[in-house]
């Protein structure tokens, strides 16, 4: 009798633990997915920021060139036009995959900007991966 009131309340230990480790592997992973987001979020920030090095890349382009460029491209291949290839002195990007966000699509980028009419708008579409909506990352 008495081994199987231990029996049953080692069952309910069991569960309960079963219970919590549930409880606390949902949850973790629950933070670690909002970190990483939060992450790929602060990521995006950097890189299009004053400071981040797309937005260096494309104020670079503009004191060598003389002009914005038309397309995030310009920042990682020569212009095909002989004036303007003169004026470039090397990639302003070495990859093009420094154009592309964290959640993988290209960051828009619109010049003159609308939200920057003297000098260019720059934005990740964010996860969603859809320009317009809330989760956003602008440069205005
Ligand atoms: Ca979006």
């Amino acid at each position: 009798m008495g081994s199987w009131r231990v029996s049953v309340a080692a069952r309910v230990a069991a569960l309960v633990g079963l219970v919590f480790g549930a409880i606390v592997l949902g949850l973790g992973s629950t933070l670690s997915c909002r970190r990483f987001e939060y992450t790929r979020s602060g990521i995006a920030r950097a890189v299009i920021g004053p400071n981040g090095p797309l937005s260096q890349a494309i104020e670079m382009f503009k004191f060598d060139m003389g002009q914005w460029p038309e397309e995030l491209k310009d920042l990682v291949q020569e212009p095909a036009d002989p004036d303007m290839a003169d004026k470039w002195t090397t990639p302003y990007l070495t990859h093009a995959s420094g154009i592309a966000d964290p959640w993988g699509n290209a960051y828009a980028y619109a010049c003159p900007g609308r939200h920057n009419p003297d000098t260019y708008d720059l934005w990740s579409l964010g996860e969603d991966g859809i320009s317009g909506t809330g989760d956003d990352i602008t440069n205005w």
